[in-house]
């Protein structure tokens, strides 16, 4: 029933801009109003987008109740759970029809630090350096960590990140990081159909990698959430893994 329900956009009179940062939420609303605050109190230039697939706990209302108040923030309410990968889709896709060059992809629960936009579009464009298409913040390079996880998440991680650069060749120690800059105009060269759960993620990285794209690395301290719960849930991994054997295949049979 949900399904025929249309989806809710916040207000259409968007200012121009150039960098439009994207959360996607599921159940995030001890999280959203304070994410949103930070996000645009980074800097005049920065727009936000929260894409959010009905949250039960009500994230939708406060997240459109903050884009009343702020012409900086903007609110897709999707209409029933489609996926976060889906959910980041469609936010770049909502950015690039705007108008918007870049997009810098978050997680809506301070694992990844606001203060940390500025030095991601820096890595983008660096001054007498080469362009990037994707900067990724990353915890596994040099000056990367994670704060508050348990050995299992480490674990995981761990996996999940090795084949990804060693099985699937995409150049990158931290494909699974969900804090990146991304230009939009890379959307010209490639197409789906993208995963449409946190594989997303890798998949992006991997069809870049696959058309010529340029990927760098920032190093970002990730910190475990302090306030919600986590929605990667046991069904969610094994779909994410079957979603990296599907790329694995494309990657050494075609
Ligand atoms: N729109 C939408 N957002 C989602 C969906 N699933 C997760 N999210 C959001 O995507 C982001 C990442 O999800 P998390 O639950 O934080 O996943 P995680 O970072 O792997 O897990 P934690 O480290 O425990 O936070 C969060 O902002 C979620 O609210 C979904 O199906 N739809
Ligand atoms: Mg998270």
């Amino acid at each position: 029933m949900d399904s025929l329900l249309a989806d809710i956009h916040s207000r259409n009179d968007w200012p121009t801009g150039r960098v439009l940062v994207i959360a996607a939420t599921y159940n995030e609303r001890e999280n959203i109003a304070a994410v949103i605050e930070k996000v645009l109190a980074m800097s005049s230039d920065l727009q936000v987008l929260i894409v959010d697939d009905s949250s039960p706990d009500g994230t939708g209302e406060i997240a459109l109740q903050a884009a009343e108040e702020n012409s900086r923030a903007h609110v897709l309410v999707r209409r029933g759970r489609r996926g976060l990968g889906s959910a980041i889709l469609e936010g770049f896709l909502v950015a690039k029809s705007r108008g918007f060059a870049v997009a810098v992809n978050m997680d809506c629960d301070f694992s990844h630090d606001p203060a940390d936009i500025p030095r991601l579009l820096a890595a983008l464009e660096p001054a007498g350096g080469r362009p990037a298409d994707v900067a990724v913040g990353s915890r596994r390079v040099r000056g990367g960590r994670v704060v508050g996880w348990p050995l299992s998440r480490h674990v995981a991680s761990w996996l999940v990140c090795s084949f990804t650069r060693f099985v699937l060749w995409v150049p990158v120690r931290d494909a699974s990081s969900g804090f990146r800059a991304v230009q939009l105009n890379v959307f010209d060269k490639i197409s789906g159909p993208f995963s449409q759960g946190y594989a997303f993620q890798e998949d992006l990285l991997h069809r870049i990698h696959r058309v010529g794209g340029r990927l760098v690395e920032v190093p970002v301290t990730f910190t475990d959430r302090e306030r919600g719960k986590s929605k990667a849930d046991f069904a969610e991994s094994i779909r994410s893994i079957g979603e990296l054997l599907r790329l694995a295949k494309k990657t050494w049979l075609w």
